[in-house]
C-alpha cells in the first residue's frame, strides 16, 4: 500500500495551502479532489483578503502575481436612508483588506503545487476515509480512469468543504454542530462592466440589501438580496440590472451595467462544527464551518485555519510532538467563533426582512451607530479587516501587530459622510 505523511481531501483554498506548507516544512502529502483542475479554478466565489491573509500567502511565497494585481483598499462604503457613508480602515485601525478573487489564489496554489512536482488527482469519486481513529488512517479514492487507490496516512485533513466526506465520518457523539440558516439569499452576479467605486459599497435599501464589490477595473461583482428560495430563472440580466440600479441610486452617481458573465444564488448560513479534529482527522476550512458572505470572512477563515494546521502537522508528523495537533481546535475556534459573530452581526444589519418594520428601524440605528461613533466604526474596522493571525508559518515568522487602541496616539477620526458618493 502507497504511504504518505498526510492525506488531503479536497483542493480548495484549504487544501492546497495546506500541502504548499506541509512541503515548505518537508512533510509529505497527496491531495485529492472531485471535481476538474478548471472547474477548482474558476468557480466564482470570494474576492477579499484580509490583511493577515496577505502576508501569510506572502510569506509562503505566493505573493507574486497576489501583490502585481492585488487591489489594496482603504475602507468600504456604508450606505442607507439615501446617504452614502465612508469608513476609513487606515485612520480607524491602519490597516486594509485587498480584492484578490479566490480563482486566483486557487490558480496561484495548483501551479505553485505541480511546479513542486505534487500529485494532485483531481476528478476522482468515491472518496472515504478510514481507520481514523488509529495512527495510520486510510485515504481511499477511485481516480478519473476509473482505478481504485488506497494511501496509508499519519493523519488526514478534511479539507472538503460544507459536503465533503470527512465531518460525517466523525462518529455524531464525538461532535457538535451548531447552524443557523437566515430568511434571504445573495444572488451575484459577474459583469463586464468597469467598477463605478473605488471601494466596497454595501447597501441597506427597503428593497433589500445589495453590494458592489469588484474584480479588476474592467469586471464587477455584484450582489443582491433575494429570498431564500428563489429561482435564478426568475432573474433575467434586465431585472437584476433594475434591482441594482434602485438600490444603490444616488443623486449624482451612475452604476454602469455591462453584460453579466455569470449569475447564481447562494443560501446564506452559519454553521460550525467542534471540536474540529477526531483524533487523527483534522477538519479545516468550510468542512468545519460556514459564515454567511457579508463580512467576507469564509477564505480567510479556511487560510488561517491550514496555518495552524501546517504547524500542527509538521510537529505531529516530522517531530512526533502532538501539543499543538492537541491545541488545533481550540486555537482555531476562538478566532472561528469570532468571525462568526461579525459575520451574523454585518448579516443582521445589513438585510431587511419583509414585514419586520421593528427590525428595520433597529438596523438604520445601527447602521447610524457605525458612521457616527469613531468607536462603533473601529470595531467594524477592526473585525472586517481581521484579527492578527498570531501564528507562525512553518519555517517563516508572521508578524502580528495589534491594531491601535481607539483613544491613542493613533486613534481613529470619526467616520466621513459623504452624501454625495465615492471620491
Ligand atoms: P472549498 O473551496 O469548498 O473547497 C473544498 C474542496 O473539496 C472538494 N471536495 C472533495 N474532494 C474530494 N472528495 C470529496 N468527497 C470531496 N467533497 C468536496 C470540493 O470540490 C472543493 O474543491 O472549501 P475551503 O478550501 O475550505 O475554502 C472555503 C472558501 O471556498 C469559502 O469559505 C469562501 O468562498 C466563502 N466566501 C467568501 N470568503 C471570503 O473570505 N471572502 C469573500 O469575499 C467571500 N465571498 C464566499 C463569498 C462564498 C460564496 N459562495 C458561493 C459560497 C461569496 C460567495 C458568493
Ligand atoms: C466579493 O468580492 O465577492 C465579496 C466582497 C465582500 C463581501 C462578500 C463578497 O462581503
Amino acid at each position: 500500500m502507497r504511504r504518505t505523511q498526510v492525506g488531503i481531501v479536497g483542493a480548495g483554498p484549504a487544501g492546497l495551502l495546506l500541502s504548499h506548507l506541509l512541503a515548505r516544512a518537508g512533510v509529505d502529502s497527496v491531495v485529492v479532489e472531485n471535481r476538474s483542475r478548471h472547474h477548482v479554478e474558476h468557480r466564482q466565489r470570494a474576492g477579499l483578503l484580509e490583511h493577515g491573509t496577505v502576508s501569510l500567502l506572502r510569506d509562503a511565497g505566493l505573493g507574486a502575481r497576489l501583490d502585481a494585481e492585488g487591489i489594496e483598499h482603504g475602507g468600504i462604503y456604508l450606505q442607507f436612508a439615501g446617504e452614502r457613508h465612508h469608513l476609513d480602515f487606515r485612520a480607524l485601525v491602519d490597516r486594509t483588506v485587498t480584492i484578490y478573487a479566490q480563482t486566483e489564489v486557487v490558480k496561484d496554489l495548483v501551479a505553485a503545487r505541480l511546479a513542486d512536482g505534487q500529485d494532485i488527482s483531481f476528478s476522482v469519486s468515491s472518496t472515504a476515509v478510514d481507520a481514523i481513529a488509529t495512527d495510520r488512517p486510510a485515504l481511499r479514492w477511485v481516480d478519473e480512469q476509473g482505478r481504485q487507490h488506497e494511501v496509508e496516512c499519519e493523519a488526514i485533513a478534511g479539507c472538503d468543504g460544507f459536503h465533503g466526506v470527512c465531518r460525517p465520518s466523525i462518529p455524531a457523539a464525538a461532535r457538535r454542530e451548531y447552524q443557523r440558516d437566515y430568511p434571504f439569499a445573495w444572488l451575484g452576479i459577474i459583469a463586464d462592466a468597469p467598477p463605478s467605486t473605488d471601494e466596497l459599497i454595501y447597501a441597506h435599501h427597503p428593497d433589500g440589501f445589495a453590494l458592489h464589490s469588484v474584480r479588476s477595473p474592467y469586471v464587477s461583482r455584484l450582489y443582491l438580496q433575494v429570498g431564500p428560495d428563489e429561482d435564478i430563472g426568475a432573474w433575467p440580466d434586465e431585472r437584476i440590472w433594475a434591482g441594482l440600479q434602485r438600490r444603490f441610486a444616488l443623486p449624482g452617481w451612475t452604476l454602469r451595467e455591462g453584460p453579466v458573465r455569470e449569475k447564481a444564488i447562494t443560501p446564506m448560513r452559519s454553521f460550525v462544527n467542534t471540536p474540529m479534529r477526531y483524533r487523527r482527522l483534522f477538519l479545516a476550512g468550510d468542512a468545519a464551518h460556514i459564515v454567511p458572505p457579508t463580512g467576507a470572512k469564509g477564505l480567510n477563515l479556511a487560510l488561517a485555519d491550514v496555518a495552524v494546521l501546517g504547524e500542527a502537522l509538521t510537529a505531529l508528523v516530522r517531530d512526533g510532538d502532538s501539543r499543538l495537533a492537541d491545541a488545533y481546535s481550540d486555537a482555531c475556534l476562538s478566532r472561528v467563533w469570532r468571525a462568526t459573530y461579525f459575520s451574523s452581526w454585518m448579516t443582521s444589519m445589513l438585510h431587511p426582512v419583509p414585514g419586520d418594520d421593528f427590525g428595520t428601524q433597529v438596523q438604520l440605528a445601527q447602521l447610524r451607530h457605525v458612521t457616527s461613533s469613531p468607536a462603533a466604526a473601529a470595531a467594524l474596522a477592526e473585525n472586517y479587516t481581521g484579527m492578527p493571525l498570531r501564528i507562525r508559518a512553518p519555517g517563516r515568522s508572521v508578524p502580528s501587530t495589534p491594531p491601535p487602541v481607539p483613544g491613542s496616539a493613533a486613534a481613529p477620526s470619526p467616520p466621513s459622510s459623504r452624501g454625495t458618493g465615492p471620491r
